[in-house]
């Protein structure tokens, strides 16, 4: 009675404004002197989450009641971004905040650009995550997203004479409103130690891990809302705390650094993000994130289980499942087993299960490099009873494996969880494969290249556990937030459906022929477009002509992403400008952006290669209105909201069978923009979706880059190639690096003597006639308008909302509940 007798908060103008001052005022104790503004957006953040926080409690009580199925999506990344206008749109008082906040003399938009991004994760694995919430939210789905509250999320990036300086990037400083600490929910983790073997009072055996050293787990809730219909759910993220605040024996001894050092110790554990997209294999702490987010976790579903249930598991796997996003949580096979054995004490058996019938796994990658592995050693002495357990999996399917094979060894060798050799390993991904009821991959591609090649045995074992879930973003933030011009010519001319139903874009196809909506849509862009410019104006010091075409490649720096092939294509433009060669000329502003792994060198040199092409290129007054070159520091989600409403063609171009979707293609074709892409990941779908003919393909395909592999000579290729020879003769020559000689020697040497492993210079003469394509179509400003038009209209495939249905109807089964309160 005491809480639900409160009446709901108003969403009008009045009622905002009231509490945002009650929170500025009073919670806050500011008032308009010397106030540092971030207290603005705090005492806005706090008004909105009041309203949240109603619809919460009351999703909680619907799931709670309904006794529903439920997922848990487990993730070391959830790359959230700002959660203000998210928050706005979904409450659907966009209106009426920006109205209160005028009353008060304030401006939204100011107020807004004081949040610090979320960026707890580093590209696309772990914005997908933050889109999946998202559409699960809207399609008013029970799902709970499990991840990690790192103190420093993704490094900030600054270019210092090109080069990339990376700071830590405290995003919790002036703390963050939208989060609920939950003390109460706190779970101990253990490390180290022993298995202690014991008998119970009727003689059977058990185990305990003991002598560990344990870490609290303290949970802060997210609030998730969908999209104005009630329903709010959760994101939980742990952090580490110390058992003890500090040892007191210490304390009183005198030794107040020592007395301090395993409380530090304990908290390093959600201190960073590994700001590595492609794994950090082997960093013992690195292992410790990943066991301390599925320990947590599993502890947290199964506390919520027994709670009501007196440690029935009967339905238990009929009522839940998890979501493995990638190798990184598959610790949780071997936790939840002992959970439930060690703490439960169910049997191996019906432990299995359960384990068997509840965990899905989704795979992200091909690149070896980022298939997890873990010395068996190290694996062992942090985690010892993980790894006896790991074992006993590995023995019983092993044992499967040789009834189905008799007599093959090598298969066996091929397939183990523990990888033999000199260190032994485990290999994680496998222990997923075996442990999962289902395993994705996030393309059909790239589905198609895990069945017969990375998991082939796997597959030929159990096809049936294998499918493919096409990733998807959020039309919410990626369209209706990010590009409320477009979204409003949108909705006036086919109604807001496609808000929450993405296909019904399709209804813009006929208007791509009527030269009065070409034109508004022109009008619409070139404002966007002016967005961009201003973005890499301040922050580049460029400047970008609106008319020319705005040519963008924002996305992690890889080699197999080849931003360098992009690179090499602008400095074949600029040499073609020195000749003269510019007849029929597409002026153009090429914009690259991206953070590079701190440690990994190639990419670091990729990064400063673009920074000093483009100090040659706009430096130079032959280049004057045709070409324009800029590096985007520091892209973040938040940069990318402005930076793909203002594109006109959308740079997808990794080596065919390396990217395993991609999720900016989506972002970009949503907003209108063209896409010149290889036949990778989702660019194929999205090819399929828009039509070749609205489409810039060049490039091998992924059969061709394995066929062509053995003969290859990227020599020979340059040398045969007039255009590509002499690009590289300016790289060759210093002519962008005069006064550093020889730095580009390695990324020089890349493409030559060490065998262009990323089939750049196989892919260059089939990218510059694609980019002439562009280039001519682009020209034609109707023409172009209309293929943007179109794969905008065509793009309804790739929201996040299809990806969860199809998540839903094929794995997880559940059925959406509604919560009590609308709006
Ligand atoms: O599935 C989300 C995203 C894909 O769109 C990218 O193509 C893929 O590279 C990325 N995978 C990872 C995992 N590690 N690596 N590399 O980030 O997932």
């Amino acid at each position: 009675p005491l809480l639900s007798e409160l009446p709901p908060l108003g969403v009008d103008a009045d009622s905002l404004a009231l509490n945002f001052r009650q929170y500025f005022g009073h919670t806050l104790g500011r008032d308009r002197h010397g106030t540092p503004p971030h207290c603005f957006y705090t005492a806005l953040a706090l008004t909105l989450r009041d309203r949240l926080v109603e619809r919460w409690k009351a999703t909680d009580a619907a799931y709670a009641a309904s006794n529903c199925k439920r997922t848990y999506y487990l993730s070391m990344e959830f790359l959230m971004g700002r959660a203000l206008s998210n928050s706005m749109l979904n409450l659907g008082v966009v209106d009426s905040t920006g109205e209160a906040l005028n009353r008060l003399g304030l401006i939204l938009e100011e107020v807004a650009e004081e949040e610090h991004d979320a960026g707890l994760g580093n590209g696309g694995l772990g914005r997908l995550a933050a889109c999946f919430l998202d559409s699960c939210a809207t399609l008013q789905l029970p799902v709970t997203g499990y991840g990690i509250r790192y103190e420093y999320g993704m490094f900030r990036q600054h270019l210092e004479g090109g080069y990339q300086m990376e700071e830590p990037d405290h995003w919790l400083r002036n703390g963050n409103p939208w989060e609920l600490e939950r003390p109460e929910f706190t779970r101990r983790i253990q490390f180290g130690g022993r298995c202690d073997y014991y008998r119970d009072s009727e003689d059977n055996l058990h185990v305990r891990w003991v002598d560990t050293h344990d870490v609290l787990a303290v949970p802060y809730d997210i609030p998730v809302p969908g999209y104005q219909n009630g329903t709010v759910n959760t994101l939980r993220l742990w952090k580490a705390a110390a058992t003890d605040e500090f040892d007191l024996s210490e304390f009183n001894a005198g030794s107040y650094p020592e007395a301090v050092a395993a409380k530090n110790a304990a908290e390093h554990i959600s201190m960073v993000l590994y700001p590595n997209d492609a794994s950090e294999n082997g960093k013992e702490l690195r292992l410790r994130q990943q066991y301390f987010l599925a320990s947590a976790s599993l502890q947290d579903v199964l506390l919520q289980w027994t709670r009501d249930r007196d440690d029935d598991f009967g339905e238990f796997a009929d009522k839940v499942c998890f979501q493995l996003n990638d190798t990184h949580p598959t610790c949780s096979v071997a936790e939840l087993m002992r959970l439930l054995m060690d703490d439960y004490f169910l049997e191996w058996d019906p432990a299995w299960q359960i384990v068997s019938r509840t965990m899905a796994y989704t795979n992200h990658t091909l690149l070896p490099e980022a298939l997890e592995k873990w010395p068996v050693r190290m694996f062992g002495s942090l985690l010892p009873r993980l790894m006896d357990i790991i074992y006993e999996i590995n023995a019983r399917f092993l044992k499967e494996v040789s009834q189905r094979w008799p007599g093959d060894v090598g298969r066996l060798a091929r397939m183990s969880i523990i990888e033999e050799g000199p260190v032994p390993q485990v290999r994680m991904a496998y222990l997923a494969v075996v442990a999962a009821f289902s395993v994705n991959g996030v393309a059909k591609l790239h589905s198609d290249l895990l069945q017969q090649d990375l998991f082939r045995d796997f597959y030929e074992l159990w096809p049936h556990k294998f499918n493919n879930k096409t990733n998807g973003v959020t039309q919410r933030r990626w369209l209706a937030a990010s590009n409320p011009a477009l979204s409003e010519l949108i909705s006036e001319t086919i109604g807001t459906g496609w808000v929450t139903d993405l296909q019904q874009l399709r209804k813009l196809i006929p208007f791509a022929d009527d030269a009065e909506f070409r034109a508004k849509w022109r009008v619409v862009k070139q404002e966007s477009k002016l967005r961009l410019a201003a973005l890499v104006q301040a922050d580049c010091g460029v400047a970008f002509d609106p008319d020319s075409m705005f040519d963008v490649q924002v996305k992690r720096i890889h080699e197999y992403k080849r931003q360098l092939l992009n690179i090499l294509h602008v400095i074949h433009l600029y040499d073609r400008i020195r000749r003269g060669d510019t007849a029929d000329w597409t002026p153009r502003c090429v914009l690259i952006g991206g953070k590079a792994a701190p440690g990994y060198t190639m990419a670091k040199s990729i990064i400063k290669l673009a920074c000093s092409v483009a100090q040659v290129v706009n430096a130079d007054p032959v280049c004057d209105d045709l070409l324009k070159v800029a590096y985007l520091p520091d892209y973040r989600v938040t940069a990318m909201e402005v930076v793909s409403p203002g594109t006109d063609l959308s740079e997808q171009i990794s080596t065919a069978g390396k990217e395993a979707s991609g999720t900016g293609n989506m972002k970009f074709m949503i907003n209108g923009a063209l896409t010149i892409g290889t036949l990778d990941g989702a660019n194929i779908e999205i090819r399929e979706e828009a039509g070749d003919d609205n489409f810039f393909l060049f490039g091998l395909t992924a059969e061709e880059v394995e066929a062509q592999r053995s003969a290859y000579n990227p020599q020979a290729m340059i040398e045969a190639d007039q255009d590509l020879r002499r690009v590289m003769k300016l790289l060759e020559s210093g002519h962008f690096n005069p006064a550093e000689p020889g730095i580009f020697d390695g990324i020089i040497s890349s493409l030559t003597v060490h065998g262009d492993y990323w089939m750049i210079v196989a892919d260059f003469r089939s990218y510059v006639e694609a980019q002439r394509r562009a280039a001519a179509a682009f020209r034609d400003e109707e023409r172009w308008t209309r293929m943007s038009i179109l794969n905008c209209a065509t793009s309804g495939k790739f929201s996040s909302d299809r990806t969860i249905q199809e998540y839903n109807a094929g794995i997880w089964h559940l059925k959406p509940i509604s919560a009590a309160r609308g709006g």
